[in-house]
Order: structure tokens, then sequence, then C-alpha cells
């Protein structure tokens, strides 16, 4: 049987994939197999072929492998860092074994189209561990190869799966007589991306669009970290150019196989005050989770992305002011409107 070639999109009804499928629909002339144990929204129905399944199914993907030749895989599926630390067993086996299992899917596929299938990754702040808050102020902009302590399941997950996608890209079979063509696996570490359409779950940076989605309701919300926290954010077009700008980079330019990607870093209370002047009958109180803090105090302030914008040209479209002037609230308004 001929297998049809395809793009795949694992964890597509997620928040990244909702957005990332309506963009590469309209510049990729591939189909767009869609995965996740979710529905995806009707409207995307028209742009993809969704499956309704788990990346944890073997019998699922062996499946997938004979009709499908996939040239790129989107591997978005995973749980986000606060539902990772409630089951974390759990989350080992979505986060890790299933990316595994996702990464023999595109080795085996390499090897038979003798034409690397790119495997796009996205990792996270998550995989960083400041030791403490002195060292988050002094230490303020990391580069990818400092403090990779991470302190959750989630963050040394995804700091595993880079390697894993690395020893795929690179080592794979490395003792057998004739080397194979390997994937080409990308990753880039995301920040903590804001949508306008969706409302995240799960996740620790999740107070900002939380903030932001109340507020536009009417709703009054209780921030679960200090004013004083500082993290790194992005806009979720950004994080879709991202993704699209990796997998489409001439492998020659690419120095490195994970890139930290950013655009703004501020305080909740900064964040706070940019929702306040959009939304001004907003209450916003601070309620402390401490739990939850030491997660956020672990991650860095802000990610140095100079090598992404010197291999590949990344530049995010949304600085803090075009984020939330240009993209978030006008269409959260109109969202919450509607
Ligand atoms: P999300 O939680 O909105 O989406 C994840 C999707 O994965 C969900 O739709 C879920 O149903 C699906 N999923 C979970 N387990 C599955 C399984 N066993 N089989 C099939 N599907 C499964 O998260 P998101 O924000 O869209 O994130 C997508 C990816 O980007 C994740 O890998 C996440 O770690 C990474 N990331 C996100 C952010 C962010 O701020 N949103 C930041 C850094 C990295
Ligand atoms: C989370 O908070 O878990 C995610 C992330 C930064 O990876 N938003």
């Amino acid at each position: 049987m001929m297998r049809k070639k395809a793009i795949l999109i694992t964890g597509a009804s997620g928040e990244i994939g909702q957005a990332l499928i309506s963009s590469l629909s309209e510049t990729s002339s591939l189909p767009i197999l869609t995965l996740d144990l979710h529905p995806i929204p009707k409207d995307l129905l028209d742009v993809c072929t969704h499956i309704s399944g788990d990346i944890l199914d073997q019998k699922l993907l062996a499946r997938l492998v004979t009709e499908f030749d996939f040239e790129l895989i989107f591997h978005l599926a995973a749980l986000l860092s606060t539902r990772s630390e409630f089951s974390p067993e759990l989350a080992h086996q979505v986060n890790v074994d299933g990316t595994l299992a996702l990464l023999q899917v595109a080795a085996e596929q390499s090897q038979r189209r003798g034409a690397p299938v790119t495997f796009i990754f996205p990792s996270s702040i998550a995989a960083y561990g400041m030791p403490d808050l002195g060292t988050k102020a002094r230490d303020r902009s990391v580069k990818e190869w400092q403090w990779n302590n991470p302190t959750t399941m989630y963050g040394c997950n995804k700091l595993y799966c880079e390697h894993l996608g690395i020893y795929y890209s690179k080592y794979y079979q490395q003792l057998s007589a004739s080397r194979p063509v390997m994937l080409d696996f990308r990753s880039l570490r995301f920040p903590g991306l804001i949508s306008a359409y969706t409302v995240p779950s799960g996740g620790t940076t999740d107070y900002g669009p939380e903030m932001l989605h109340a507020a536009a309701q009417g709703k009054p919300y209780a921030c679960f970290v200090r004013e004083d926290s500082v993290l790194p954010f992005m806009a979720m077009p950004d994080a879709v150019t991202a993704l699209l700008e990796l997998a489409s980079a001439p492998a020659e330019s690419l120095h490195h196989s994970v890139y930290n990607v950013t655009s703004f870093s501020l305080s909740a209370a900064d964040f706070r005050d940019q929702v306040a002047r959009a939304f001004p009958d907003t209450r916003i109180t601070f309620e402390p989770d401490l739990k939850r803090q030491g997660i956020v105090d672990s991650w860095p302030a802000e990610l140095d992305d100079q090598a992404a914008r010197r291999d590949w040209g990344w530049s995010p479209a949304y600085d803090l002011h075009r984020a939330f002037n240009e993209y978030l609230v006008p269409n959260i308004h109109k969202r919450y409107q509607r």
C-alpha cells in the first residue's frame, strides 16, 4: 500500500495545536493529520483529519505508520507542569514514553523513506532550575546551557526528551555497520504563552492568561503568585511563527538542536497593571500558593534567545505593547462580547 504523505500534529486539541493548525493549513500543501485524546473544534475539521486517541496506544501508532509517510511531526502532546506534579508517574508516561514512541516512529520512517523526518518538540522554561531568588535576579537572562537543573517532573521530562531527540538525530544505532538516515530533531524552549482565544489549564504560567481572561469577563481573580514574581511570556501567534520558522529553517543554518525563544518579561504586578489598563473595573488580588510559587521562583526571569536570532532569524512580532494592545486585548474583548 502507498503511504500518504502528511504532517502529524500530536496534542493538536490543545492551545498551541489549535493555533498551529490554522496557520499551517494556510501555508502547507501536505495534508495535516491531528491526534489528541480530545476532539478538536469543529471549525478546524475542514483543514485536517483528526484522530481521537492516545499517543501511548502502540497499536494506533503502528497503524498510522502503515498508512502515512510523515515529512514533519509537531509533537505537542504533554501534561503541563502543575498537572504533572499531581500525577508525576502519569506525566512521565505521557511526556517521556509518549515522546520516545513518536521518536521511534520518526526514526523508522526516516530510514524507510531515505530522508529525515523533521521532528519539532516544544520544550519549556521548565527545563531550567534557578537555585534561589538571588541567583534568578543576578543571572536574569539565561542561555540554553545554563542552569539545566529542573525541579519539576515536567521540567525533568522536557530536558530529558531534548536529549532523547538529540540522541535519535545524531547517535541512533551508532554501533551498527551502516549508519541509518536519521530524523532531524529541532526543539524550542518556550516561555509562558498567552492566547486570546483559548484559556490554559494545568500549567504554572497560567496566572498571566487567567488574569486577562477573568478581567475580560468581569470576574474577580486571585493570582496564585506574589506580585514581584517575574517570568518571560510570549503571544501565541509568535509561538506558532517560531514553530513554523524553525521547521522550515535550512538544516545547515542550525548550529543547535534546542533554542530559547521569548518576547517580554514582566512581574505579576506589571501583568496586573497591563490588564487593569485595558479592563479598568478589574478586581485582581494576590493570594500566593507557596507550592506553585516555588515552581515560578525556580524558572528564569528571562530567556536569552540570541542563538535563535542568529541561526534562523527569530524575532517576535509582538513585544509587550503590541501583544496587549493589538492582539490580546482587542481579541479577548471580542471573544467575551459575543
Ligand atoms: P495543552 O495542555 O493545551 O495541550 C496539550 C494537549 O495534549 C491536550 O489537548 C491534551 O489532550 C493532549 N494530550 C495529553 N496527553 C495525551 C495523550 N496521552 N495522547 C494524546 N494527546 C494527549 O498544552 P499547550 O499549551 O498546547 O502545549 C503544547 C506543548 O507545548 C506541550 O508539549 C507543552 O509542554 C509545550 N509548551 C507549552 C507552553 C505554554 O505556555 N502553553 C510553554 C512551553 C511549552
Ligand atoms: C507550564 O506552565 O507548564 C507551561 C510551560 C511554561 O511550559 N506554560
